[in-house]
């Protein structure tokens, strides 16, 4: 056990561990009896492991919540937070009695799930279930690569653990599979999970649904498995934590066998205490039966708080002993220290973009995926937290840094991860490395699977995590694998996502820039939605306005050939983008002067002051809009003198560019849209 172990140990005299947990208990159920609404019968349960582990081993500082070395706990069964509440007020973080007594209303500290950035000392948004065990696996995986990189003999600055409080449902979900299997494979040894192994969900017992051997399960993942039959036993629990702490070779499951709504004389064990109040009858009844006092509620004996709150004075010490080891580190290794407190702050290194690539049209075509894969290469050498990778899909997605290992666990200093085929465990790794701080994580696939990770991408816009998401055969025009592959919705999808920047670029040089967008963004996620085929380079020179234009989200690439204001706008991203431009030449020899915005990302854009859209895209101007995605965006993008080249179908199977024509990407297509548009708006005019 290490130093800072040994002084977080406290053990409470007997009879007073039962005091804390039952504070605990009638904490989380008063909350929910207020609010009326909630989730009381998992907290009860499971109190007393919860208890074992904050009281007996966390390592936590509640006056410095965000103190680099301390240990993570998340509770990804969501649902149950009134517990996580209860235990943040009792050991002195942030969180007054008000606030617990404000649980679910608007405005308070604690709302209905565990919110990041909400509440002090809540790691990790919660509440689809699977995601937070999923981040858990993220942030092991984070310690081990940052201790890695920084420890060195004698100077362990980066060395602690991550706890994942689960449930049932929890380890239903596929997720937990994907992201167990992960963490076996790597042997996360600092990785703890509790699982509130109550046998109950929603619909009954787990008896209808969940029947396999959990713990053969995570055994079979290269897991420890532990059980303790009797979740009141704290002693019991807190020796499994301990044996768990110990096995540093394989991460941990401890399955404690809770009771769902413990001490309810009538919902104990049943559906009915998971997911409403008690109601003022049963909560009278079982504060009786355990000897509470009915009123006043929130009740929190003087001798409880007492005794949580030495962990303020516990974390403090944990606290300052890891400040003084990293003060001796710094004086011996003053680059790395320094260095550490650079990704932890996540600051960017000065000159980290001074050598970007610059493609050029004679080169010949380039698939923004290979250009981004080049772009890759040069920002991997000068961001060394740069680590991530692809679900298996990464000679496609070009993902690799050369030359960085693969992390793996002969090597975890390696920054090339092997997410294998399990996109949803991906996403949510990727959201716990970033909650973990330290690293800028990245991951790819192929944008149509974007579908198996949407819930962990909706997390990290929740959260604004800055995630880097490389999605490449970004159209139909990916061609051959036909329409399982080729994605049309995904666009509109992603770019629904409130906070989720999205950006495809239109050219080697575009994707340059726009990895300067993603580099530099602190807050929220980004998905760069690249190309499988070939596209024309847009060279510099010719278009000089891509480097300052892809970070505003749209910009005007070629503007009316005759220099006048022009009849009609075309506006497109992506591979489009070249459509556009051949479009404008074709509409200027036809006596049409077409503008031409490439609008790399439409959220981007939409966030730039009225005057710089007003001049991009003028109100009331005729508009083409194209994209080889779903329309419906478009339509309420633009005004009523707007046709959309778009697709509102399934792709097909063929090669990419007969797809594309066939769904009318051509330049006679266009042209003939524009002359459309304009023909229309002459006919209006007309008649008026
Ligand atoms: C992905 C996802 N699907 C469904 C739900 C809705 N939900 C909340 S809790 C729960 C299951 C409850 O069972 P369990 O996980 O065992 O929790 P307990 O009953 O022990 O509180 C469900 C289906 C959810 N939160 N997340």
């Amino acid at each position: 056990m290490t130093t800072s172990a040994t002084l977080l140990k406290t053990i409470a005299p007997p009879g007073l561990d039962e005091l804390c947990i039952n504070t605990l208990r009638f904490l989380a159920v008063d909350m929910v009896q207020k609010a009326n609404s909630g989730h009381p019968g998992l907290p009860m349960g499971s109190a007393s492991m919860a208890y074992a582990l904050w009281d007996r081993s966390l390592k936590f500082n509640p006056r410095d919540p965000e103190w680099p070395d301390r240990d993570r706990f998340v509770l990804s069964a969501g649902h149950g937070c009134a517990l996580l509440y209860a235990l943040l007020h009792v050991t002195g973080f942030d969180l007054p009695l008000e606030e617990l007594k404000r649980f679910r209303q608007w405005g308070s500290r604690t709302p209905g799930h565990p919110e990041y950035g909400k509440t002090p000392g809540v790691e990790a948004t919660t509440g689809p279930l699977g995601q937070g065990l999923a981040n858990g696996v993220g942030m092991a995986i984070a310690e081990v690569a940052l201790a890695a990189r920084f420890n060195r003999p004698g100077h362990q600055i980066v060395d602690h653990y991550t706890y994942v409080l689960v449930s049932d449902g929890d380890l239903e979900e596929g997720i937990s599979s994907e992201a167990g299997s992960i963490a076996g494979h790597q042997h996360l040894g600092k990785l703890i999970v509790l699982y509130a192994d109550n046998h109950i969900t929603i619909e009954g017992s787990t008896e209808l649904t969940f029947t396999e051997d959990r713990m053969a399960r995570f055994a079979s993942f290269g897991w420890h498995v532990q059980r303790v039959e009797r979740s009141n036993d704290v002693e019991a629990v807190a020796l499994a934590l301990e044996n768990a702490r110990e096995e540093r070779d394989r991460p941990s499951l401890i399955a404690v066998r809770t009771h769902i709504g413990f001490g309810s004389p009538r919902k104990q064990d049943t559906a009915a205490a998971h997911g409403e109040a008690l109601g003022v009858v049963e909560v009278r009844l079982t504060k009786e039966g355990m000897g509470w006092p009915v009123s006043p509620s929130f009740h929190i004996p003087e001798e409880a708080l007492e005794h949580f709150r030495r962990a303020v004075a516990r974390g403090s010490v944990a606290q300052v002993e890891w400040e003084s080891r990293f003060k001796a580190y710094a004086q011996q290794y003053p680059g790395l220290a320094a260095e550490f407190q650079r990704v932890i702050d996540r600051r960017l290194p000065k000159d980290w973009d001074t050598d970007m690539p610059t493609f050029r049209a004679a080169d010949g075509p380039m698939a923004t995926r290979v250009a981004s894969g080049k772009t890759i290469e040069i920002l991997g050498s000068r961001l060394p937290e740069m680590m991530g990778g692809s679900a298996d899909l990464g000679p496609s997605t070009h993902t690799n840094i050369q030359g960085a290992g693969n992390f793996e666990p002969e090597n975890w200093a390696g920054r090339n991860m092997h997410f294998g085929i399990r996109e949803n465990a991906m996403g949510a790794i990727l959201n716990g490395m970033a909650l973990h701080r330290g690293l800028i994580p990245y991951g790819g696939t192929f944008f149509v699977f974007t579908d198996y990770m949407r819930p962990p991408m909706r997390l990290a816009a929740m959260n604004s995590l800055p995630v880097i998401y490389i999605f490449t055969h970004d159209s139909i025009g990916m061609g051959e694998d036909g329409p399982t592959h080729q994605p049309v919705e995904q666009l509109i999808g992603l770019r629904s996502i409130p906070g989720m920047a999205v950006l495809r670029p239109a050219d080697a040089n575009e994707t340059v820039a726009a990895w300067r967008v993603a580099i530099g963004r602190k807050q929220g996620p980004i998905a760069l939605v690249l190309t499988r085929q070939g596209l024309p380079v847009l060279d510099l020179g010719s278009y000089p306005a891509i480097p300052a234009g892809v970070p505003l989200g749209g910009y005007i690439l070629a503007d009316s050939p005759a220099g006048d204001r022009p009849d009609i706008i075309l506006i497109a991203s992506g591979s489009e983008v070249h459509l556009a431009l051949e479009g404008r030449d074709r509409l200027a020899t036809e006596g049409v002067q077409a503008r031409v915005v490439s609008m790399p990302s439409t959220n981007i854009f939409a966030s730039q002051p009225d005057v710089y859209r007003e001049k991009v895209l003028p109100t009331g101007f005729p508009l083409l809009v194209i994209e080889a995605g779903s329309s419906l965006g478009w339509r309420s993008y633009v005004g009523p003198q707007t046709a959309v080249i778009g697709i509102d179908t399934f792709g097909a199977s063929a090669p990419g560019p007969i797809v594309m024509q066939h769904f009318g990407f051509t330049v006679e297509n266009v042209c003939k849209q524009a002359h459309h548009v304009l023909n229309q708006l002459k006919e209006k005019a007309s008649c008026a």
